[in-house]
């Protein structure tokens, strides 16, 4: 292991040698086959150790819901001291995680510090909220009663995490579901098991200084595709929210569906942005660079489609064109670069397979593919960001390429803008750019953008942890994070109390028994 890397999860609390398992507070390791770690910056194995195994999987799950019958007692206030304290543990230690973030995602610092901001911002939302699970009263048919909710905790919930967030999409549910009395058993991606061991260690700390914090009231197995379909398929846990591809979500929520367990899923983007005669070119490229080419466009937000109006069309592709000649590719580690390499050869490979798809189906290349060799890190896979011009009915523009293609397509009526944008199975994260308020009001109404979330003068990516966040269609529909997403953590109780002395029926059936 690299020692600067090595040094960092050391002050995270990460022992040498890491380990597969953490449940009910104890370390483990693994006893399935092992798991070489490559950073996808040079292709170095960053450590190697063996993966766990459904068995401790379904040992792991039993402590963690053994956890839940003591921290669903807990006051929710309380609950929110633990979620306080990691937040203050990961302030402190912000440098060193996205340090193993960058090294392990391949993202650039910049978007590693951000992510760990995210886990910090999501704490201090869950510590908030921890006073603040309200329920509502309700008016009632019958007279002297009271008909209200509660919310309780619900149970054990699963979390399988992708590599392109490997912290902070767990951070949203792990920080949500402990405020709302829930224990956590968390699966992360393979690619990305260092960084979850870091987020471990550290949660860890603050459930051992904390000493009304049962052991097991967050856990952390790494495992392959048999322990993620045995997690979905644990009837011991209510929710199983997962985030990655499209094919992965649709297995896991076949066996949640068949335990008619809840599912909260967070899948693929394919996001589009229209561009309008009236919008400010220089906000919208800028937005537009930063969503396509941002985390080297492995971002479930990041921009794929650009509708654009064909008044603008020229200048703008020329504008972006520019831009994307001299984007500093290279080292993510690297102070000044802002594309980094796509996360392994399979990415690489299927950029390709895309492009070369794109062209056949009418497709120009107006910038950018292939790979970049000179000036990068031996051992990584550094893409050129690609511009293509393409029309609308391609194939390939309804399938969501996880790398940095710009498919650029053009538009006379905003109707047909919108009918372009609406037409893919995705339907996370969308953005207009317009200076024309019944343009940006179209875009956010029931007849604009079917995403969701629908931005004006912003880009695709880069959403704040106070919005609930998830989308429709393929994207599956689930919400994580802001707003409230906490409902989905919790199960919800109707009760109506009588406190008079008759019994009057709802619907007002009589129902006389013979005395
Ligand atoms: C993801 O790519 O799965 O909105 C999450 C964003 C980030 C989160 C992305 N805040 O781009």
């Amino acid at each position: 292991m690299l020692p600067k890397l090595r040094d960092a999860l050391e002050r995270l609390g990460v022992s040498a040698k890491p380990q597969a398992v953490a449940g009910g507070g104890v370390w483990q390791a693994g006893r399935g086959a092992a798991l070489d770690v490559r950073s996808p910056i040079d292709g170095s194995r960053l450590a190697s150790f063996p993966q766990a195994t459904p068995e401790q999987l379904a040992t792991v799950v039993g402590q963690a819901h053994e956890a839940f019958l003591i921290w669903r007692t807990v006051p929710a206030p309380q609950r929110g001291q633990l979620v306080r304290h990691f937040g203050e543990l990961l302030r402190e230690h912000k440098v060193d995680l996205a340090a193993v973030v960058a090294w392990e995602a391949g993202k650039i610092s910049q978007e590693a510090v951000g992510e760990v901001q995210e886990m910090i911002d999501i704490c201090d939302f869950a510590v908030g909220l921890s006073r603040q699970l309200y329920g509502k009263t309700i008016a009632t048919e019958r007279p002297q009663h009271r008909m209200m909710e509660q919310w309780h905790p619900l149970g054990a919930i699963g979390v399988i995490s992708a590599f392109n967030f490997p912290v902070a999409v767990w951070a949203w549910n792990a920080m949500l579901a402990l405020v709302c009395g829930d224990t956590v058993v968390w699966k992360p991606s393979e690619k990305t098991p260092l960084s979850a061991i870091a987020c471990q260690s550290l949660v860890d700390r603050a459930v051992q200084e904390l000493d009304f914090v049962p052991a097991g009231a967050s856990n952390l197995v790494i495992g392959g595709a048999d322990v993620g379909h045995a997690l979905a398929a644990d009837a011991r846990l209510p929710l199983i929210s997962a985030t990655g591809s499209v094919p992965m979500g649709r297995a896991v929520a076949q066996s949640i569906a068949a335990r008619l367990g809840r599912s909260l899923l967070e899948l693929g983007g394919n996001n589009g942005m229209i561009v309008t005669p009236s919008a400010d070119l220089n906000l919208a490229e800028r937005a537009i660079v930063f969503a396509a080419v941002g985390t080297c466009g492995q971002r479930c937000t990041s921009l794929r489609r650009l509708i654009v109006h064909e008044s603008v069309a020229d200048s703008l592709v020329a504008r972006l064109t520019t831009i994307y000649k001299t984007l500093p590719i290279g080292n993510p580690l690297d102070g000044g670069v802002l594309v980094g390499p796509l996360v392994d050869a399979r990415a690489a490979d299927a950029m390709d397979k895309s492009l070369a798809a794109a062209k056949e189906q009418g497709g120009r290349v107006v910038t950018g593919g292939g790979r970049v060799t000179e000036g990068v890190p031996k051992g990584g896979h550094y893409v050129r960001p690609a511009i293509v011009e393409i029309g609308s009915d391609a194939a390939i523009v309804k399938h969501e390429t996880f790398a940095p293609i710009l498919y650029m397509l053009r538009y006379r009526t905003l109707d047909e803008a919108i009918s372009i944008h609406n037409d893919v199975p995705q339907g996370l994260s969308s953005a207009i750019f317009t200076g024309d308020v019944r343009e940006a009001e179209l875009f956010c109404s029931a007849t604009g953008s079917d995403c969701g979330i629908a931005n004006v003068n912003i880009g695709t990516s880069g959403a704040e942890i106070g919005g609930a966040f998830g989308g429709e269609k393929e994207t599956g529909g689930g919400r994580e994070s802001g707003s409230d997403s906490w409902q989905n953590y919790m199960r919800r109780t109707t009760n109506t109390i009588n406190y008079s002395d008759q019994l009057p029926l709802a619907q007002g059936i009589r129902f006389e028994t013979p005395s």
